[in-house]
């Protein structure tokens, strides 16, 4: 399949500025870019769908460069309701940090900075250069403003559409980059660059947009509980991940392997056939968070947070380690144990159990286990000894509620 007709059938393009990219795309060759503002030191999931293109045409014979918004970032995209509160310099220096050094291991590909080239740019020569190619009814006229006009917008984000237009061409002029990459929210960004490149050049840039990743209510892809899921493994382990790709929306799960894997259209089509053949089986969801976490993490990261996933579905923890039983009991209670005790105090004092009366009761009908082995015994001790690796004690009360304690 042609590298065009593959981003159609993948729905990865919603806009583009001219029919001619079609044929420019399939010929491969061209310079082009995708960035991001330094809004936190990590990218999340969101970003993540987004960038991949980087790598979808890089494999086709393109050349990407990834632009991290060092001056931009300073600024502050227009959001479509409240101004940016902006962050301090110290902040924005170790995102831009943070962002850098993933943007290389993830992508592996040229990475730019456009405070290197805009920093130096001062005001008397910003309006003389670049301003008189702004007519305001053009900028008062793209959607963002237009909506930002009821609840008020500043000079400063404002003029943010200009930055981001003068680092196309920027890296048009120095770098003979031709296209820029975004998500469908840039539009009015991408095409000021575009249209100041003919103006002031007299030359033809290209641009499109892709459509935003959204579950099926809409929502932005990517956020569980209303936070973001980064692609730092230590702020959202693999195993998280995992857990919120394999729950992927079903009438959802097949767009989110064509935008968010490599498999081919054959393997996807397979996978669309048993999904809906033999939706218990999960193979599409299992297919996702295989190709994602593998992507992302790598191949052990990947097997890693299946044991881990697949322990807990089963309930059988015992053969894992501290490190694992702590990723994948995030989200339960968490306690302190200070003092060795008899289990039945134990329940009673960490709010497992309502009563000693309820927690004899629990253990005398097999509904405690400890570190994933039931207990009948009303004299078990709880000690440093016998708790994981001196460390740790999981508590499960019943079939599924889960507790963790942790040595002091
Ligand atoms: O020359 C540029 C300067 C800055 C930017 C791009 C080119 C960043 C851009 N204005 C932006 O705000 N991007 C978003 C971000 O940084 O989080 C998101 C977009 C999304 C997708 C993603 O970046 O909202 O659609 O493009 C990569």
């Amino acid at each position: 399949m042609k590298l065009y007709d593959e981003l159609v059938w993948r729905g990865l393009i919603k806009d583009c500025t001219s029919p001619d990219l079609e044929e420019k795309l399939n010929a491969g060759g061209m310079t082009f870019y995708i960035g991001t503002d330094p809004t936190a030191d990590s990218m999340h999931i969101g970003h993540y769908s987004s960038f991949l293109i980087s790598k979808r045409l890089a494999k086709a014979g393109h050349h990407p460069l990834l632009l991290i918004g060092g001056a931009t970032g300073r600024i502050g995209d227009p959001r479509p309701t409240t101004e940016r509160e902006m962050k301090s310099i110290e902040e924005i220096e170790k995102n831009i940090a943070g962002l850098t050094k993933q943007a290389k291991e993830i992508f592996g590909f040229e990475v730019v900075n456009n405070y290197d080239w805009s920093k130096d740019i001062n005001f008397i020569d910003f309006l003389r250069d670049y301003g008189k190619f702004f007519n305001i009814n053009y900028m008062l006229d793209k959607d963002i403003i237009r909506r930002r006009l009821e609840t008020g917008i500043t000079y400063t984000e404002f003029s943010y559409m200009i930055m981001q237009a003068l680092d196309f061409l920027h890296l048009y002029e120095t770098k003979n980059c031709t296209l820029q990459v975004a998500g469908s929210d840039q539009w009015g960004n991408i095409t000021a660059g575009v249209d100041l490149i003919r103006k002031k050049l007299g030359k033809e840039a290209y641009a499109f947009t892709m459509p935003l990743v959204t579950d099926k209510y809409g929502n932005k892809f990517g956020k569980s509980e209303g936070n973001a899921l980064w692609l730092d493994k230590n702020k959202t382990s693999s195993y998280e991940l995992y857990q919120y790709l394999i729950n992927s929306d079903d009438e959802k799960v097949i767009d989110y392997l064509k935008t968010l894997t490599f498999l081919t259209k054959e393997e996807i089509e397979e996978l669309e056939k048993s999904n809906l053949e033999n939706p218990h089986l999960r193979e599409a969801h299992k297919a996702l968070a295989r190709e994602v976490i593998t992507d992302l993490h790598g191949k052990e990261e990947y097997e890693n947070a299946l044991r881990i996933s697949e322990a807990l579905f089963s309930g059988n923890i015992k053969d894992l380690s501290c490190d694992e039983l702590i990723i994948g009991f995030k989200d339960v209670p968490h306690f302190e144990i200070n003092n060795e005790e008899n289990l039945v105090d134990f329940l009673v004092n960490h709010s497992i159990c309502s009563s000693k009366r309820e927690a004899r009761e629990f253990i005398n009908n097999g509904s405690i286990s400890i570190n994933g082995e039931r207990i009948t015994d009303l004299e078990y001790m709880i000690t440093k000894e016998n708790s994981k690796e001196e460390k740790l004690v999981i508590v499960r009360r019943g079939k599924k509620k889960y507790f963790l304690g942790m040595w002091n």
